[in-house]
């Protein structure tokens, strides 16, 4: 009903009650007041102050009537609350400091900063308040197992995540829950479960495009925004496989640097570049994203920004208005097969996704949301995986030289590599897995805790200097904690076992992060701020990874991990191997890297990564590079090859 009214007007209109009840019985009170006590001063001024004053009134009263809540039930079944940060490091009402903070981390402090600092105070899983809305938050591998895996029923996506995505993905595989995303998963999955040698023609076509962009802008002398290149990579490549038609971003001039005259391709104004269509689609596209990110960043109050228009759904027209004339024919050659062939072949290979798709359902929009979801989950993840690690190359020339020599004797200078290929090719996963430790494409995300009665406990026990989690329901309600010691999946306890009961409730949101567990050192090793792919093939992999396997979650886990990890892996090392075949060095561009993405002086100062990092990281849903990698590539000579 609601579906074409502006967010932000269907939003104030939901808010109404809330708008006008705290000022109504603010008035009422003093009427009582006035009619009991007879008291005749009722001055305009005083009810409007009153009205005024009535707002933070009734938000202290609900905050305080809440927290008294929780407390009581907790204590009722033995329960603490989650730790907080204490009150000195954010004293504000509504944790507007940090906030602030965030807003300012995001422009120019460190992904994961501010999470780390309260980590410290409180251990890696915390309540942090933020709108007097409660958020647990975790780094902590066996919360995020429970959250993902062990307990996945009782963490969803939400109602919350729908609304927010839906103008940029409508109704699709990735922001459902329950049985319709279990239907979208069941027609979604297949097509990546199947033998496909028909994705290497694609992924060959659109790398040697994207090399051959390169090496002419190196001919130049200039460097190249590997960011760039990658990301129209892995748009070519996905359009082409998911309804095989690419939209040819690659045929596009490559920019220049900041410098340069014809630095045309960030200029917002109307040059002809941008009149291109692969530009304005995936302008449109990116935007489309960006929009939704900032919907996420701004929590329940996000229609306020969009007061007048549906922002990501402005930006999707243009993508849309592509796609549904080829969704269309789809559907209508489908049919027409269908009615020539009276026996269905299904063993018949089916080209693109779309095709399988259209095996289950002719539905256009059903159709055209499932495209759009793997467009949306499968490119930007790919191309920062791909510019992470030619990032970390660039840094570490030992890396690098391996690498090369890895792929030179299993694939040659020339020949194209083979998924048997990748198969041998230990080195190249492990560079690509230490990539995806340190620069998880997806670094934090967020499930909302659901559960069938009003409150429930998460159990939280520390076993020696472990922290393990169960989640349970009050119908089984602590009498004593050792009735929660038998049931399946618990560890047997011992006399250093201490046992700690953590309420939360239904509804809180659950943040977690990869980002910040994959480089703790308490689980990787003194060393885990090092890349170093050896540590996934060395005798670290059994002290570390092998005894604990959650430490490593960048496809995250469970039922839901993410569909296209085998594909992501083929099209990277596809990538990559085709680049080191190309070029023997890497180098970054530092002159050529523009002034806002250069890393803040004060990095350096405080170690770690951090001081070593030579561009500022960004993320909206996925981690980017600002303003994009510039590099310089030196082509292999003859010689290098002839070994
Ligand atoms: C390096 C590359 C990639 C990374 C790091 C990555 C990571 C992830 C993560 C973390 C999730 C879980 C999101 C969540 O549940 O909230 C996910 C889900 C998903 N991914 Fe990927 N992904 C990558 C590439 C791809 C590719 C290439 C495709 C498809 C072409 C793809 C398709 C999907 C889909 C459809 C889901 C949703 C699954 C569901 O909700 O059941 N991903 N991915
Ligand atoms: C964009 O290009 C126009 C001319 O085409 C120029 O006047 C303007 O300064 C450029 N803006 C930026 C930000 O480079
Ligand atoms: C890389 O990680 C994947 C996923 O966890 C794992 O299956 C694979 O064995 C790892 N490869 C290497 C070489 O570490
Ligand atoms: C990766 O490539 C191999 C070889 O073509 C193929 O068997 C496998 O299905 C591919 N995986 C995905 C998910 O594309
Ligand atoms: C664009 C380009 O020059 N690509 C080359 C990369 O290397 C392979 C293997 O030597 C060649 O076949 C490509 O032509």
């Amino acid at each position: 009903m609601f579906s074409n009214i502006p967010p932000g007007i269907s939003f104030i209109i939901k808010s109404i009650p809330q708008l006008i009840l705290p000022p109504i019985i603010a008035f009422a009170t003093v009427l009582i007041d006035r009619s009991y006590v007879h008291t005749n001063v009722l001055s305009g001024w005083r009810v409007s102050l009153l009205c005024i004053v009535s707002y933070p009134l009734a938000l202290t009263i609900s905050v305080a009537y809440s927290a008294i809540v929780k407390r009581i039930v907790a204590a009722r079944m033995g329960a603490v609350l989650l730790p907080e940060p204490p009150f000195l490091e954010d004293p504000t009402p509504g944790g507007l400091l940090f906030l602030y903070g965030m807003i300012k981390e995001s422009r120019d402090g460190y992904v994961g900063d501010g999470l780390k600092n309260r980590l410290r105070s409180t251990g890696p899983t915390f309540n942090m308040r933020i709108f007097f809305q409660d958020r647990l938050v975790t780094s902590e591998p066996n919360h995020i197992k429970a959250l993902l895996a062990t307990q996945f029923e009782d963490f969803v996506k939400g109602q919350d995540t729908l609304t927010t995505m839906n103008s940029l993905l409508g109704t699709g595989v990735f922001a459902n829950d329950g049985i319709l995303w279990r239907f979208h998963r069941s027609i979604t999955r297949p097509f990546f479960s199947r033998d496909r040698i028909t994705h290497f023609d694609i992924f060959d076509r659109h790398t040697d495009e994207a090399i051959g962009k390169m090496k002419t802008r190196f001919k130049e002398g200039y460097a190249a925004d590997f960011q760039d290149v990658v990301s129209r990579f892995t748009l070519d490549s996905a359009t082409e496989f998911l309804f095989g038609h690419d939209i040819g971003t690659l045929s596009d001039p490559l920019p220049y640097p900041f410098f340069h005259s014809s630095h045309s391709v960030s200029n917002t104004s109307n040059t002809p570049f941008e009149q291109t269509f692969s530009a304005r689609f995936s302008r449109s596209f990116n935007e489309a994203q960006t929009s939704t990110a900032v919907r996420v960043r701004f929590g329940d109050m996000w229609p306020l920004r969009e007061l007048w228009q549906d922002i990501p759904k402005e930006k999707m027209k243009l993508v849309h208005g592509f796609l549904d004339p080829i969704i269309r024919q789809g559907v209508q050659r489908s049919r027409l097969a269908k009615e020539s062939t009276a026996i269905i072949d299904t063993e018949k290979e089916d080209e693109t996704v779309l095709d399988h798709l259209i095996q289950h359902t002719d539905d256009p929009i059903i159709l055209r949301d499932e495209i759009m979801n793997l467009a949306v989950a499968g490119r930007d993840t790919t191309a920062s995986l791909l510019t992470f690690t030619v990032y970390m190359l660039s840094q570490h020339s030992d890396v690098l030289n391996k690498l090369r020599s890895e792929i030179l004797s299993i694939v040659g200078p020339d020949r194209r590599p083979t998924y048997d290929d990748f198969r041998e090719m230990k080195y190249l996963r492990a560079v690509l897995n230490e990539t995806l430790r340190l620069y998880p494409p997806v670094p934090f995300n967020m499930r909302h805790l659901i559960v069938n009665c009003s409150s429930c406990l998460l159990l939280i026990y520390t076993l020696g200097n472990r922290i393990n989690t169960r989640l349970c329901h009050p119908s089984n309600r602590v009498t004593s904690h050792s009735s929660y010691q038998r049931g399946p999946g618990w560890h047997t306890t011992n006399s250093n076992t201490s046992l700690r009961f953590a309420y939360t409730h239904n509804d809180q949101r659950c943040i977690y992060s990869v980002f910040v567990m994959q480089r703790r050192t308490d689980l990787w090793g003194p060393d885990a701020l090092k890349f170093d792919p050896d540590r996934f093939l060395d005798e670290r992999v059994q002290k570390y990874l092998i005894p604990n396997p959650f430490i490593f979650c960048p496809f995250n886990a469970g039922p839901r991990i993410c569909i296209g990890q085998q594909f992501a892996y083929n099209e990277s090392s596809f990538f990559l191997v085709r680049l080191l075949q190309n070029f023997s060095s890497i180098e970054i561009s530092e002159e050529s890297q523009p002034p806002d993405s250069r890393p803040s002086a004060s990095w350096k100062k405080e170690g770690g990564i951090k001081a070593t990092e030579k561009v500022k990281l960004k993320t909206h849903l996925t981690m980017y590079v600002a303003e994009g990698l510039w590099l310089k590539m030196g082509e292999s000579s003859e010689a290098v090859e002839d070994i």
